[in-house]
């Protein structure tokens, strides 16, 4: 098992470090508070899970009207889409121009047609990991469950094979190795939302950390 406690004071103090927050400028690509990279930085909890295809599913469930399980060919099947986006981590390097390929979040969660009164999502993932938003962020055009990264499959380490991204938020809020998406009437905060990272993570406004809700 990792050292939590050591991962998490780290990754805390490297997006504590800088600047406070500035006014956001239309003009540039990169928020305050971060550096551009080209090297895709890989950040987990110290654990790859190892999903073949052949075995990875994703459940959606809670207040659906369908609970679904899509296998691997079932999610191919769905309509895929490119979409080039810029990635923000809250560890103050954002990669901009990122190619994903995948399909829309929005159209997964319409075959298991929500419930009026679901609200929030938890995304869980196969390492433990998990993370949560508003549905309503979730249902953005941009916002997809990626199978492929510059047209090569999502590699194991970047959370293939299917992680989800939402480019409007911090890369935090993108689960890797995705395996449920759980809708809820009430928020609940994922695995950084409880210790300590912004609930809402708009690298625009610098939503670092709960201390700024
Ligand atoms: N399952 C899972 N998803 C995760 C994480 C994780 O540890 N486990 N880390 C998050 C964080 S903090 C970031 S910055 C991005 C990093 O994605 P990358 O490794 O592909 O750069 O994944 C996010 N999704
Ligand atoms: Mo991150």
């Amino acid at each position: 098992m990792p050292d939590w406690k050591k991962l998490i004071e780290g990754k805390i103090a490297l997006a504590k470090r800088g600047a406070k927050p500035s006014a956001p400028n239309p003009n540039v690509r990169v928020p305050a508070g971060q550096k551009q990279v080209n090297n895709f930085p890989i950040l987990d909890l110290g654990i790859k899970p190892a999903i073949s295809t052949a075995e990875w599913q994703l459940r959606v469930y809670g207040l659906v009207e369908n609970e679904i399980k899509l296998d691997w060919a079932q999610f191919q099947a769905l309509p895929q889409l490119a979409d080039i986006s810029d990635f923000h981590c809250v560890t103050r390097w954002s990669q901009l121009d990122m190619v994903w390929q995948g399909v829309r979040v929005r159209d997964v969660l319409a075959l298991a047609n929500p419930h009026n009164t679901a609200h929030f999502a938890t995304m869980h993932s196969y390492d433990g990991y998990s993370t949560n938003l508003p549905i309503d962020a979730l249902l953005d055009d941009d916002v997809i469950l990626a199978h492929s990264v510059f047209s090569e499959a999502l590699p194991r380490e970047h959370g293939g094979p299917v992680r989800m991204i939402v480019p409007k938020r911090y890369a935090w809020k993108g689960a890797k190795w995705i395996k449920a998406i759980e809708l809820h009437e009430h928020d609940k905060r994922g695995f950084w939302e409880v210790r300590g990272y912004h609930n809402d993570a708009d690298p625009w406004l610098e939503q670092r950390f709960s201390d700024d809700e």
